[in-house]
């Protein structure tokens, strides 16, 4: 018997009337027959790394790293200079973008998921899973869940058919024990519910979850499926495959993106394969910017500033790029601010799913950003950003102007990318408009706000025996 209890994260309030209605929504939802022959519904393949900068790709300026495959991705579709992920670290950024929320909204922000916490994200909530299972979709997850890993918190409790990966990060791990002989957690290595083995070899990992993907592409070649692909590199420790190490002119770091690069190239083989690359969105992209203090271990942010786990443009503006032929005109460059919030509502839309209005999301279908159009309706959306330390609202980012609210300061970024000169005082009602918009939002998704699942039973004791 499990016992689920239903707790908001934040301040530990009763089951609401917004997770009831969630749950509600959920139902109609899932009950929406496919609104698309199988023919015309698209595969979904979302490559996700973990901590990859905005520079560490060739296509994205940096001088050594080589990345053909995502660079190709880029001249058949669409490389997006201004995209961003809901949070510059793991947990919340992962929550955002298979829910299309703030993680705010669902309870997710206050931190990274660690392996003592019995708490993940809400069942109850309509994953990117949920959405394409309902519409007949073979759904896979490869690699890093990090969103709960108790009983009912796990990838095939969020709309998941098969996972094959880690539930936390790879440094979640006995690797702490070279530095705190105390560190007790371990990783284990899962398929579907059950570990397959505890600290799995870290320098295939990249290799396995790809090859895993690849078989899941090829078993279901017949029928509409999503691979979700969270690689748990470039998170630190650092490891390639024995093909990969001292390969690269730009060191470890360089051989694990140019392994990730390789994966790349791998899926869109089994596409080709099976003649299915016209038929498939594929997006590529990262839960958060580079881990600036690991040194020569983490990546770069190329022009930003900032990294992992800071409100400047280097912590969550990241690299993107997508392809699907039919709706993404190849060689286009997307400079419209759009989010990993975005995706779940465009690709809803792009399988004819009509979002229920009882289904509060704060991404919105930018499909005709992504098709190279510009309507009224989808310029000058605010993007708000959290801190990663205690959750508050510390941000806003509309057309070109980003507001850090603590400190004041506004950057125009159209202009000053790395954010170098703060023209606040030279646009005192801009910077009290952007506060009060900023404000008004988060105050809305504050009451609204969705509560996590605790859960008290374990599936396994993450400390070492
Ligand atoms: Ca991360």
């Amino acid at each position: 018997m499990i016992a689920l209890l239903a707790l908001g994260c934040a301040d530990s309030k009763p089951p609401s009337a917004a997770s009831q209605q969630s749950a509600a929504a959920m139902e109609a939802a899932m009950s929406q027959e496919p609104q698309l022959p199988q023919a015309e519904r698209p595969n979904v393949v979302i490559i996700f790394t973990d901590d990859q900068g905005y520079g560490d790709l060739s296509c994205y300026g940096h001088a050594s790293i080589r990345t053909p495959n995502i660079d190709r991705l880029a001249e058949q579709g669409a490389r997006l200079t201004d995209f961003y992920v809901a949070a510059s670290v793991c947990t919340p950024s992962r929550a955002a973008l298979l829910t299309g929320c703030y993680p705010k909204r669902v309870g997710m922000h206050e931190r990274v998921v660690l392996p003592p916490d019995d708490h993940g994200l809400h069942p109850n909530e309509i994953t990117l899973a949920d959405l394409l299972k309902a519409q007949g979709y073979a759904t896979g997850i490869f690699g890093k869940w990090h969103l709960g890993h108790r009983p009912g918190l796990l990838p095939l409790d969020q709309g998941f058919d098969h996972w094959y990966g880690v539930p936390y990060s790879n440094d979640m791990a006995q690797y702490h024990r070279e530095r705190d002989s105390s560190y007790r957690f371990r990783l284990p290595l899962m398929v579907d519910h059950e570990i397959v083995s505890w600290e799995p070899d870290q320098r295939y990992l990249t290799k396995r979850y790809t090859e895993a993907a690849v078989d899941f592409i090829g078993a279901n070649k017949e029928n509409p499926f999503f691979v979700y692909l969270p690689h748990s590199m470039p998170h630190i420790p650092l490891y390639a495959s024995a093909r990969f190490k001292d390969q690269s002119a730009h060191g470890l770091y360089g051989d694990v993106i140019e392994e990730i690069d390789w994966s790349v190239g791998q899926v869109m083989e089994a596409l080709e394969e099976h003649g299915l690359t016209d038929n498939t969105l594929v997006i590529f992209t990262s839960d958060n910017g580079p881990w600036l203090p690991q040194g020569k271990n983490g990546g770069t942010a190329g022009p930003l500033r900032g990294g992992k786990g800071t409100n400047w443009e280097g912590g969550q503006r990241v690299p993107c790029v997508m392809r699907y032929p039919t709706v993404i005109p190849a060689g286009s460059v997307l400079e419209e601010m759009t989010s990993a919030l975005d995706i779940l509502p465009t690709v809803a839309a792009l399988v004819g799913v009509e979002l229920s209005a009882e289904i509060q999301i704060d991404g919105h279908d930018v499909m005709p950003l992504w098709m190279g159009e510009s309507p009224q309706e989808l310029q000058g959306r605010p993007f708000l950003y959290y801190s990663n330390r205690n959750a508050s609202l510390v941000g806003i980012r509309r057309g070109p102007w980003k507001l850090r609210i603590d400190e004041g300061e506004l950057y125009n970024l159209r202009e000053d990318i790395g954010e170098t000169t703060d023209l606040a005082s030279e646009h005192e009602v801009l910077v009290q408009e952007l506060k009060k918009i900023a404000q008004v939002m988060d105050a809305e998704i504050t009451a609204n706000a969705r509560p996590v699942l605790k859960v008290e039973e374990r599936l396994f004791d993450p400390r070492r025996p």
